[in-house]
């Protein structure tokens, strides 16, 4: 590949949303390296069959680990470019983050912002809904769920029931391959009944963990993996 091609761009079929035909639908790029990851795939199939059209049939870029906006659907053209490509959706507050935080609901146009690349470490719990109850007098909870952290993988999954006083360290299954889902599991015990928040927090393999409000405040609210708590009311 010739030195000059630094960055990607991607275009697919689709019009623009307004459906004007003078706009042009998104159409972003990466830096050329993501590009070429072994796990940056150009998809004709999904799981053995065909790729549903909602999903980008007949042909559709899949970039893990990286926000969805670089998986172009539909797609029918790659381009490969000598500078940052410039298309609808990149610059400007577009899936891009502060360099340095700015106050939270500031007016900020993003020329100063920089793109997403990896996206941060998240968790699901699975096995409990937010506000579930419990049946009185049950003294311990089968937790279950799953965890990500975009390039990285997830090094731990603790969770406190204490809101956050004292923490307990899950079983962490390993990816299936590196940029999957991981999932995880454990028992925790309920001191009585009552109301509990079950908090679930990951950390990942550079021991970034999920904090506990969303950091570096963005007008569209990028990258925001606070620590998420479900309610549960056990009797
Ligand atoms: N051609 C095309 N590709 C696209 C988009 C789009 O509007 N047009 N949206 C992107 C965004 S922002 C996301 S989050 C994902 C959503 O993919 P999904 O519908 O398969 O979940 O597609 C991406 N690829
Ligand atoms: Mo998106």
């Amino acid at each position: 590949m010739a030195p000059s091609a630094v960055f990607t761009a991607h275009f697919g079929a689709d019009p623009h949303l307004s459906g004007a035909t003078d706009r042009a639908a998104i159409n972003r790029g990466m830096p050329i390296a993501k590009a070429m990851d072994e796990d940056t795939l150009l998809c004709f199939r999904m799981n053995g069959q065909a790729i549903p059209h909602i999903h980008g049939a007949p042909l559709r870029l899949i970039t893990p680990g990286w926000p969805g906006s670089l998986s172009q659907k539909w797609l029918n053209r790659i381009w490969l470019r000598d500078k940052p490509h410039d298309g609808a959706g990149m610059g400007g507050t577009s899936y891009r983050l502060p360099r340095t935080p700015i106050v939270p609901g500031a007016e900020n146009n993003g020329a100063g912002f920089m793109d997403m690349a990896s996206m941060p470490v998240r968790s699901i719990l699975s096995s409990h809904a937010h506000g579930a109850r419990i049946a009185a007098g049950t003294r311990a909870l089968d937790l279950r769920g799953a965890a990500w952290a975009g390039d990285e993988t997830v090094r731990a999954v603790h969770v406190s029931l204490d809101f956050g006083a004292t923490w307990q360290e899950m079983a962490v299954a390993a990816p299936a391959n590196r940029h999957a889902w991981q999932r995880w599991s454990g028992r925790v015990a309920l001191p009585s009944d009552g109301y509990f928040e079950i908090w679930y927090r990951a950390t990942d393999s550079q021991g970034r963990m999920q904090p506990h409000a969303a950091a570096n405040w963005n007008p569209q609210g990028y990258g925001a993996n606070a620590i998420s708590r479900a309610a549960i009311l056990v009797g």
